[in-house]
């Protein structure tokens, strides 16, 4: 069905774009090398027979029509942008996946009744401006002129990077879709996991969306001289800090389900020679259950702040961002398990720790995912690695899906 030879060599050329000398892809949300990903997908999007567009949020989309323009849309897709030092399949393999089984069915002359759309989300990760998903916020109509405030480690906020891409943040309802404009939607992605490795299989059905939690944590204590400063006189936040992280450790370890992760961590002034005035680090805790990510946080939450008496220090928790786990829908798990048969691809239904643009969606149309084998699991890392084949197997089953859903 699919050309895997033209999926891997997009793959391989757009992974070009944003790669850094010390190894990985770095592609930032409105950045000049996302822009040129952009001009690099949208060329791919009209080879395939797709109209192209790009909306008020920057997400780019390419369109096939359908044989009944009155249907809802078929959405599938992903993003191209990366986090630092990132890997090549993180998200261009949906979005690739989705044009290569669009140009597929045109060159075979496949119609659906539904028009269908493949989507770069912008921003689906969050890197520049710790905020994540802007670009399906903005689909959703859940981006809000705080989130446009939001500012990157060189104090460029949403709004002013979205008008020097050439957007205009006043505009960004425009890109709101209605509630039953869109049938389904469906993402391919690497599993960034090692599940379906273990059990030797290539292709994945998700189940659901495990929900993150993102939080800064600010603890301002005393600048002092490391040598005249005795022990005991000291507000030091550098200590209490070290001492939340092993909590946030301990904590998260408990459940089985849930994971903490400390992934940034500043200090100020940052001298050889002096006591830290202020430290900040960043949490992001995430569960399939909500309930259990929510106690893990307030554990975490109460004992920092005893920490923080203890050391004499102040202690300021920001929420960056706050997600619902996402159940993917019956419909879609459906429609890929009949895909997975009719192509005999063997598979398995599994969760996703990894969060995906698919849950600011939930509200609008029913969601699904489908995994495909990363090697050991690795991923966020250069090393990120999945074969042809396997891209090949759920390149396929998303092009079978798209068909089956066609049908319902
Ligand atoms: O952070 C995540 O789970 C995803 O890679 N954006
Ligand atoms: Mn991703
Ligand atoms: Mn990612
Ligand atoms: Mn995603």
């Amino acid at each position: 069905m699919i050309n895997e030879e033209r999926l891997w060599e997009h793959l391989e050329a757009l992974s070009t774009i944003g790669k850094q000398e010390t190894g990985g892809i770095t592609r930032l949300s409105f950045s000049e090398e996302e822009r040129q990903a952009k001009d690099l997908v949208s060329s791919w999007m009209k080879d395939a027979g797709l109209t192209v567009r790009e909306d008020e949020v920057g997400n780019l989309i390419g369109r096939k029509e359908g044989l009944d323009p009155h249907l809802p849309v078929i959405l599938v897709g992903s993003h191209i942008d990366s986090v630092y030092h990132g890997g090549n399949f993180d998200g261009p393999l949906g979005v690739l996946s989705g044009i290569e089984a669009l140009q597929a069915m045109n060159e075979q002359g496949m119609e659906t009744q539904h028009p269908i759309e493949v989507v770069a989300f912008t921003d689906e990760e969050g890197s520049r401006f710790s905020l994540g998903m802007i670009g399906s916020r903005g689909m959703a109509g859940t981006l809000t002129k705080e989130h446009l405030e939001q500012v990157d480690k060189n104090g460029i906020s949403v709004a002013e990077a979205m008008s020097k891409s050439g957007l205009d943040p006043e505009e960004i309802q425009h890109a709101r879709r209605e509630k039953d404009s869109i049938k389904a939607y469906l993402e391919l992605h690497i599993e960034q996991g090692k599940i379906l490795e273990s059990k030797n299989l290539s292709v994945g059905i998700v189940s659901g969306i495990a929900g993150p939690i993102w939080q800064k944590f600010i603890i301002n204590g005393e600048a002092g001289h490391a040598g005249t400063t005795p022990m005991t006189m000291r507000r030091d936040p550098l200590t209490a800090a070290s001492a939340i992280i092993q909590v946030i450790n301990k904590e998260a370890s408990k459940t089985g389900t849930t994971v903490g992760t400390v992934g940034q961590l500043e200090l100020v002034p940052g001298g050889i020679n002096v006591i830290p005035e202020r430290v900040e680090f960043s949490l992001d805790l995430r569960d399939i259950s909500e309930e259990v990510r929510d106690h893990v946080e307030l554990e975490i939450a109460t004992q920092a702040k005893s920490i923080c008496e203890q050391y004499g220090v102040e202690l300021i928790i920001e929420p960056l961002q706050r997600v619902a786990p996402a159940p993917c829908s019956d419909l879609v798990q459906t429609c890929t398990k009949a895909a997975c048969d009719k192509l005999n691809i063997e598979t398995m239904t599994l969760s996703s720790g990894a969060g995906h643009d698919g849950m600011q969606l939930t509200e609008l149309c029913p969601i699904g995912m489908i995994f495909v084998r990363s090697k050991n699991g690795i991923s966020h890392n250069p090393a990120e690695w999945s074969s042809m084949e396997d891209c090949k197997n759920g390149a396929n089953v998303l092009c079978q899906t798209i068909l089956n859903l066609d049908l319902k």
